[in-house]
């Protein structure tokens, strides 16, 4: 039978035009930014696939929602509709408003982990790890091995290795042990979902040893759908139903509202431990603002409330992944080496693949995304050699096994068209891409150097 079509479920109201360069101008630009696609200024920007993050079209809903602002410094009413609309949605019992996800990865690493202490993740994040790293904790990887080939196809790519985690418990014994921290749908493994299968078998492990869940929520919506559409016993759930469900495993969360949720700005933590939460109230008033707010004005909570009930509709995400799916079958079909599965929020390229001839110190993927930039104004993001940063033990770069480009998709910002000329200008590059050279770091900031660095050509 022919695949069935679907259209985005929203029509176009207002738009942003955007500005066209020529090669020349683009060579110029990324040379100024030090050949990195975060030092650009937008406006050279043609299609901006740097990320998913706080770059989402607000629906009409979420415009007027702003108007209903209540800008008291205490007490905002915005503030009790979010906390009601989290409880609904999540689950959890208490709810702390934080600017974004890192302010909440602060608190609850600043809360819970003590030196020496072990933080096993499925796969790290950068700014989840270093919390953890600041904290004085150490993170070490519990994903799945599948998770770090990105050819192979297993549709549940983001699962935690019970085994791997057994081991670790014995090994350090669970009072080292303050958290696990879950991620959903592993943004560095390619966008890849945890089953809820494993996610029990993760829960009955660690109740039996009393270590908490701390599910990183941020695109956990995107991970529910994947459960919706792959796992057996989820096909009539809905995306909202598998969410809570989800969350009802886990102990607590931090969560960058800022991807999921559809808006610009803002995030939370959020628990079911009464202690805990009042810790993390106290810490909300030292490093984002009052407990009512979090670092958000009124405005955002609300845009924030209507923004969480539009994430859930299965028909969101429908097309919000089925964007994903087109660009990257697209890319596949021309041979292009792209992460397997096509993950929710980016299509991954592997840079190694791509670009074999050039040694991992020499920034494979981070060469690749300044390549594209010149190519066709397209701005992609680095996720590999340079995000993953040095081991602080011996202080060399870490080599991670994914060394990727991520194309990553603003949600309802852009359409078809725009991912038919993103896959052509990937394909173009593809065919002469043994002219492309490495770089070298000439510059690199202490922390999260990604952001920041600045790098020569070869
Ligand atoms: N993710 C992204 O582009 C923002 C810039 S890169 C640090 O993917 C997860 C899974 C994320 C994430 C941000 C954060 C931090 C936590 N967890 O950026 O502080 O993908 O709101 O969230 C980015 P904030």
């Amino acid at each position: 039978m022919a695949k069935k079509s679907w259209a985005e479920p929203y029509k176009i109201k207002m738009v942003e035009l955007l500005k066209m360069t020529t090669k020349e101008e683009r060579i110029a630009a990324i040379k100024e930014a030090g050949y990195n696609t975060f030092l650009l200024k937008s406006e050279d920007v043609y299609i901006d696939l740097l990320t998913d993050s706080g770059t989402s079209a607000m629906s009409d809903q979420q415009w007027a929602a702003m108007m209903l602002g209540d800008e008291a410094y205490a007490g905002s009413k915005n503030f009790y509709n979010l906390y009601d609309t989290i409880q609904e949605h999540y689950g959890y019992k208490y709810i702390v408003p934080t600017h974004q996800g890192r302010g909440s990865e602060h608190i609850l690493s600043q809360l819970t982990i003590k030196k020496g202490d072990i933080v096993p993740g499925n796969m790290y994040f950068t700014t989840t790890r270093l919390h953890q790293e600041l904290a004085g904790g150490e993170f070490v990887d519990v994903i799945i091995d599948e998770a770090h080939d990105s050819q192979n196809e297993f549709p549940f790519k983001g699962n935690v290795d019970i085994k791997k985690m057994e081991k670790l418990i014995k090994e350090y014994g669970a009072k080292k042990i303050p958290y696990v921290s879950l991620e959903a749908n592993v943004n560095m493994a390619g966008g890849q979902p945890f089953s809820m299968e494993n996610l029990k078998e993760l829960h009955a492990l660690c109740s039996k040893h009393k270590i908490p869940i701390m599910l990183d929520a941020t695109r956990c919506v995107e991970n529910s759908y994947f459960i919706q559409q792959r796992e057996k016993g989820y096909e009539k759930k809905t995306v909202k139903q598998i969410l809570k469900e989800i969350c009802s495993y886990t102990d607590g969360c931090t969560m960058s509202a800022k991807k999921d949720s559809l808006v610009n700005i803002g995030g939370f933590f959020a628990c079911n431990d009464e202690e805990l939460y009042k810790k993390a109230q106290n810490m909300c008033v030292v490093y984002e603002g009052l407990h009512t707010y979090g670092g958000m004005a009124g405005r955002d909570m609300e845009a924030l409330c209507v923004g969480i009930r539009e994430s859930v509709m299965d028909e969101h995400q429908q097309a919000r992944i089925g964007q994903t799916i087109y660009l990257g079958e697209k890319l596949m079909k021309a041979g292009i080496p792209i992460v397997q599965p096509i993950g929710s929020h980016a299509v991954f390229l592997d840079a190694k693949k791509f670009l074999p001839h050039v040694d991992q110190d020499e920034y494979p993927a981070q060469s690749l995304a300044a390549e594209i930039y010149i190519e066709s104004g397209v701005r992609t993001m680095e996720r590999g050699n340079v995000s993953a940063g040095r081991d602080p033990h011996t202080g060399k770069n870490r080599r991670p096994k994914l060394e990727l480009v991520r194309l990553t998709l603003p949600r309802r910002v852009y359409t078809q068209a725009h991912m038919d000329v993103v896959a052509e200008s990937v394909i173009e590059l593809f065919e002469r891409r043994n002219s492309i050279t490495g770089l070298k770091m000439i510059y690199e900031p202490e922390y999260l150097r990604f952001f920041q660095a600045k790098f020569n050509k070869l």
